[in-house]
């Protein structure tokens, strides 16, 4: 079974009933939430040996995400207990009817954004990236502190020649007010393989358009480029163009979706399946979790899941 590894924050999120601003809430529903440990979960539940690396706070929100990840199969080897720092917290406020669902992150300080190079020297971390064949990472790190940043920089460069390194863009407005976003295509050329939507290129690389996106990522070996709610694209670095159209669902919660499509994608591509076979795994896993209000929506059983990604692209979408 192949071992996957991701690095990243997990917070625990707090979400007020829906519809409720924070102002008038009396309760609070406690959850996890974290990009990374998001595609870990999905490489799980899609038979991967599958682990998540990070650090949390000596709390009940560290704990919480502990136990969560581990009910899921994820292998917490590799995570760091922080005393003296706090596990990140983060607010998710739905959608009311007078403002846009948005986020209030309280993550500065974390466990978490102490993430430094010497991490990956702790003996659980250093034999995990040892036998992994995927290790995944995201641009929020980039953007949670310097020694976050460092700790991301020191992934990419040690593990380029020895598993595939993937790192979904993962745009976070908010974490990148006042800072410099021109690192996240540096971070993203030094991976294998890159996932982004074309809406978070407009913001991270300053254009949405396919070509151009694969003229300022030359390096790795391919692009995804997201057009969410149509298809997904994959550009190969020698021009070779595979584009696949997305499920149409219902979206009850477009939250994890991203992260679910990227372990659907990734666990094609470790299983050694054709572009065309991973996108259509990055489809379905996306589609499961959109028709679910938490991060991760159960996948068809295997059965299903083979008959719908062998479909003929007729019969597809
Ligand atoms: O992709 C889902 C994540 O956005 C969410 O779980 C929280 O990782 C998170 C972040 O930093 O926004």
């Amino acid at each position: 079974m192949p071992t996957a590894v991701c690095l990243g924050e997990t917070m625990a999120m707090l979400t007020p009933e829906s519809g409720v601003t924070l102002d008038g809430a009396t309760t609070l529903h406690v959850g996890i939430g974290g990009a990374e440990s998001n595609v870990a979960v999905g490489f799980a539940s899609m038979g991967l040996d599958a682990h998540w690396v990070s650090r949390v706070g000596r709390d009940g929100f560290g704990d919480r995400i502990l136990s969560e990840l581990a009910s899921h199969g994820v292998g917490l080897s590799g995570v760091e207990i922080d005393s003296s720092r706090p596990t990140g917290l983060y607010v998710k406020l739905p959608r009311t009817a007078t403002a846009p669902a948005s986020v209030l992150y309280y993550r500065r300080g974390s466990a978490a954004s102490a993430m430094t190079p010497a991490l990956l020297d702790e003996p659980h971390v250093a034999a995990l990236l040892g036998k992994a064949s995927l290790i995944h990472v995201s641009g929020i790190t980039a953007a949670l502190s310097e020694d976050s940043l460092a700790f991301l920089e020191a992934v990419l460069n040690r593990t380029r020649s020895e598993s595939r390194v993937s790192f979904d863009v993962n745009w976070r407005p908010t974490l990148w007010e006042g800072r410099d976003r021109s690192v996240l295509r540096s971070l993203a050329n030094r991976a294998d393989i890159v996932l982004v939507g074309k809406d978070e290129a407009e913001h991270a690389l300053g254009t949405g358009d396919e070509a151009e996106i694969r003229a300022l990522l030359p390096d790795p070996e391919t692009v995804i480029v997201k057009n969410e709610a149509t298809s997904a694209i994959a550009l190969g670095r020698n021009g070779e163009r595979c584009e696949v159209p997305s499920l149409t669902v219902d979206v009850v919660e477009p939250v994890g979706a991203g992260d679910a499509f990227a372990a659907g994608y990734l666990s094609g591509v470790i299983l050694g399946l054709d572009q065309k076979a991973s996108l259509r795994r990055g489809h379905v896993a996306a589609a499961c979790t959109l028709v679910v209000p938490g991060d991760h929506g159960p996948l068809p059983a295997p059965p299903v899941l083979e008959r719908i990604l062998a479909c003929t692209d007729e019969t597809w979408a």
